[in-house]
């Protein structure tokens, strides 16, 4: 067949109009539609099911069966008790969790909703146990890492993984939707001093605010089975109840930070509850694909 002079030039030459309009860029993901992207700024959450395999969430729950068996500071208890209520750190000691941090549906998606480098500011598993697991009082974290640490902006967005279903049973968090626009100018009160983990009693809302945010608002307890992820931002109102189900409710809650929003000099907390900055996180590259096995 005999081609139109020129055509193939012009074709190449369209092809690559195109390909100029397609922005290319090794660090920026898109793991997410604009549509879920504005969902995250109205509300400051946003629930994507089913983003991990079942495999992923075996190995994830695995590793931290074995980390909360280790002794150490990172480990916090529910009360007096024995009990475990949260690891923080497992990035530290387990593959798995570092490679969360730079995984593509978590750091990928929330460079997509905050523009500017991102370093990871905290990482932990919240792991409300079955009967016993306790509650979260209400707060936004903001209030505890501007008063504690002095970071200057709320700039920060944490990534909940679920590594159980989350159902009503059992604990969920719960959040005022939007509540940011309401609450984001109450006065940070500056309590200093603290060198390990908060916990977020002492930063609530007054339950008159509680009140009228929720009588503006409602609330919201994003639910869904393990695997499932929830990104929230650090000015929105949440808070969680006691677990009294036979089911647990593990999260791991990876938190990122702007690389230019460090906590003030001399407040920097453990590096197991506050990681020490970095230069900007760049997403992960998947790991190869292993071969298939020959039968
Ligand atoms: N436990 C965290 C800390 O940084 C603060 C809470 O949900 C985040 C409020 O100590
Ligand atoms: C919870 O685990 O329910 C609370 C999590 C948080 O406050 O970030
Ligand atoms: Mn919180």
């Amino acid at each position: 067949v005999a081609l139109p002079a020129g055509g193939v030039a012009r074709r190449s030459r369209e092809l690559a109009g195109q390909m100029r309009a397609i922005p290319i860029s090794k660090e920026r993901h898109q793991m997410l539609a604009q549509a879920q992207i504005e969902e995250f700024h109205r509300n400051c959450f946003l629930t994507v099911p089913g983003l991990f395999s079942a495999q992923e969430v075996a190995t994830l729950r695995a590793d931290l069966d074995t980390d909360m068996q280790e002794t150490g500071p990172f480990v916090i208890r529910e009360g007096k008790s024995d009990i475990v209520r949260a690891v923080y750190a497992p990035h530290q000691r387990r593959r798995s969790y570092a490679d969360l941090v730079t995984d593509a549906r978590l750091l990928g998606a929330v460079q997509q909703m905050q523009a500017g480098g991102l370093y990871l500011y905290q990482l932990k598993v919240n792991t409300k146990l079955p009967f016993i697991g306790e509650d979260w009082a209400w707060h936004y974290d903001y209030a505890v890492w501007g008063a504690v640490d002095g970071l200057a902006r709320p700039d920060l967005i944490s990534v909940a993984v679920f590594l159980d279903d989350v159902t009503e049973f059992n604990g969920p968090m719960v959040f005022v939707p939007g509540s940011h626009r309401i609450y984001q100018d109450r006065p940070l009160s500056g309590v200093g001093g603290h060198k390990a983990h908060v916990e977020p009693d002492d930063f609530a809302p007054t339950t008159a605010e509680m009140q009228a945010m929720v009588n503006d608002s409602g609330l919201v307890a994003p639910k869904g089975k393990a695997g499932s992820v929830l990104f929230f931002n650090a000015s929105v109102v949440h808070g969680s109840a006691t677990n009294i189900s036979p089911f647990s409710r593990r999260l791991a809650i990876v938190t990122y930070n702007a690389v230019d929003n460090l906590p003030a000099p001399g407040r920097q907390r453990a590096d197991y509850i506050v990681c020490p900055p970095t230069a900007a996180l760049t997403v992960r590259q998947p790991a190869p694909r292993q071969p298939e096995a020959v039968a």
